[in-house]
């Protein structure tokens, strides 16, 4: 594998999930591919999650690991082509790339959506960038559009929270997964629910989306995803419920684009609570954290034993390994 972003990526995702519970099983088991080997993790952007766990499964496969936060101690990086770089940015993406390149054989890329332009971040730009530039296999730790670790995080948890999931063909029946919008003070990326609902597309659960109008995902990665505008009529029967918030991704409108469309004070009544919970067929509560207790979910509903957010987040583990196995297995 020499690049991953989508959920193509990895091939079967059946065979994936078995690499997964392999992994599980014995985390160690491949602790000497990645002997002399180097990852390099570019963050642009804030993470807890992602840093931990990513830097872990290096850590699994006996990698050597670099970090680098571009904001804390590096050059402001100029991004777009083109300008007279007489502001505050001191070197080019561009050469900074090949340069990052230069110290390691592997580089995973925190770069979140601007949400200012929506060609600019759907397109990947700057992932593309350190694709094209860098000489070796990059992988995404949240890009502008995706983050396919949570994404396989996720799906691995869903499976192992419902054996059935996944085997419908043999005889049971698919579990309902419920991706619902929630509020937030302050706009976010699609990235989390984009992949979400990729990866949900191409495993054999029942999926619906349940948001306000105004906030559909990209037809990109939502394909024919059921979406459910009445949020009590999406949870009814839902055995898992994944609550996100975003942004407006200005499928319908352009000029909406990364906005948020109301005022957070008048969506409360999208918080998942205790009510919430209880039109459910007894769901598990999900979220990629970090979270915003009382805007996205209630302090009950989190800490109930119904919800999976830390076996989630501890599974970032698990796919990260998975992944950078797959990557320096070439
Ligand atoms: C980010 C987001 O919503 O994409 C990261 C989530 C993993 N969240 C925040 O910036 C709060
Ligand atoms: N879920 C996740 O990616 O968390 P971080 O932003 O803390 O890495």
């Amino acid at each position: 594998m020499k690049s991953f972003l989508n959920v193509e990526d990895l091939g079967d995702l059946k065979e994936a999930l078995r690499e997964a519970a392999e992994i599980k099983a014995d985390r160690y088991k491949y602790n000497t591919l990645g002997k002399n080997k180097t990852l390099l993790m570019v963050f642009f952007n804030n993470s807890l999650r992602t840093r931990l766990s990513t830097q872990k499964a290096a850590m699994n496969l006996g990698m050597n690991v670099i970090v680098l936060d571009v904001n804390a101690g590096a050059w402001k990086l100029e991004t777009e082509r083109g300008v007279i770089m007489d502001g505050d940015k001191s070197e080019h993406l561009l050469e900074a790339i090949p340069v990052m390149g230069s110290y390691c054989d592997v580089i995973g890329i925190r770069s979140f959506a601007g949400l200012t332009n929506r060609d600019y971040d759907y397109a990947e730009t700057v992932y593309h960038q350190f694709e094209q530039y860098s000489g070796k296999p990059v992988f995404a730790m949240e890009t502008a559009t995706v983050h396919p670790l949570q994404a396989f995080a996720d799906l691995i948890t869903i499976e192992e929270n419902s054996p059935l999931a996944l085997r419908r063909g043999a005889g049971g029946e698919a579990v309902k997964v419920v991706l619902t919008w929630a509020p937030h003070p302050r706009a976010l990326p699609q990235a989390v629910p984009n992949s979400f609902a990729q990866w949900m597309n191409a495993a054999d659960v029942d999926f619906v989306i349940t948001h306000p109008e105004g906030y559909e995902l990209d037809p990109k990665f939502v394909a024919g995803a059921r979406v459910e505008y009445d949020q009590r009529k999406a949870f009814e029967g839902a055995d898992f419920i994944y609550a996100k918030n975003w942004s407006c991704p200005g499928v319908t409108n352009p000029g909406d684009y990364g906005k948020i469309l109301h005022d957070y004070h008048k969506m409360m009544h999208w918080t998942v609570d205790a009510e919430h919970m209880s039109w459910t067929n007894n769901a598990r509560f999900m979220h990629c954290l970090p979270v915003r207790r009382g805007m996205i979910v209630t302090d009950d509903v989190i800490e109930a034993p119904t919800s999976l957010v830390i076996p989630e987040a501890a599974n970032r583990e698990i796919s990260a390994t998975v992944v950078l196995k797959r990557i320096l297995q070439g």
